[in-house]
């Protein structure tokens, strides 16, 4: 992955992070389980699943790589792998949130604690395996990855049938 906007500064990025802690909610509020459960194709992932990959890419990735990579904290790399196969269809979604936001809420400390320095540095044992990759690519992307999966919810919830309240 390459970096979407090299020249966001940290200050940008901390403020998308908080945007997003309070949009990404939004995006779920208010929905049936029935809509938040719908699958547009039997491969593809329902609302819920979508929270869940964004848990693991807030919990597992992003607040889990960067601090190894900037040397504040000793195990780098990855504790577990994200995977596609996710099993949140029959999870209660406003746990999901709740557990979305503690992490985002971590990981917008993380991001204010970074500095112009930290950015620079590479590792070779990054998330994506390339020994030319920054935090600061990793960490500008973090913003786009959730946006990326916040249109792809918003898209499978407005294919979801209506709650059966509105019919
Ligand atoms: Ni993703």
């Amino acid at each position: 992955m390459t970096a979407d906007h090299p020249a966001d500064t940290i200050a940008d990025v901390v403020r998308r992070l908080e945007v997003q802690l309070v949009r990404i909610p939004e995006v779920f509020a208010d929905r049936s389980d029935e809509e938040l459960s719908h699958h547009a194709a039997p491969d593809e992932w329902c609302a819920k699943q979508i929270i869940g990959h964004l848990i693991e890419a807030e919990g597992e990735v992003f607040t889990m790589l960067i601090p190894g990579m900037v040397g504040r904290d000793a195990p780098e790399g990855w504790q577990t792998v994200p995977s596609m196969v996710r099993e949140e269809c029959g999870a209660d979604a406003e746990a999901l949130l709740t557990q979305w936001r503690a992490l985002r809420e971590r990981g917008i400390a993380l991001a204010r604690s970074l500095n112009d320095e930290d950015l620079l540095r590479t590792s070779e044992h990054n998330w994506h395996g390339g020994a030319t990759e920054t935090v600061g690519d990793l960490f500008r992307h973090w913003p786009f990855h959730t946006e990326a999966h916040e249109s792809q919810a918003l898209e499978v919830l407005r294919a979801a049938p209506p709650p059966a309240a509105a019919r």
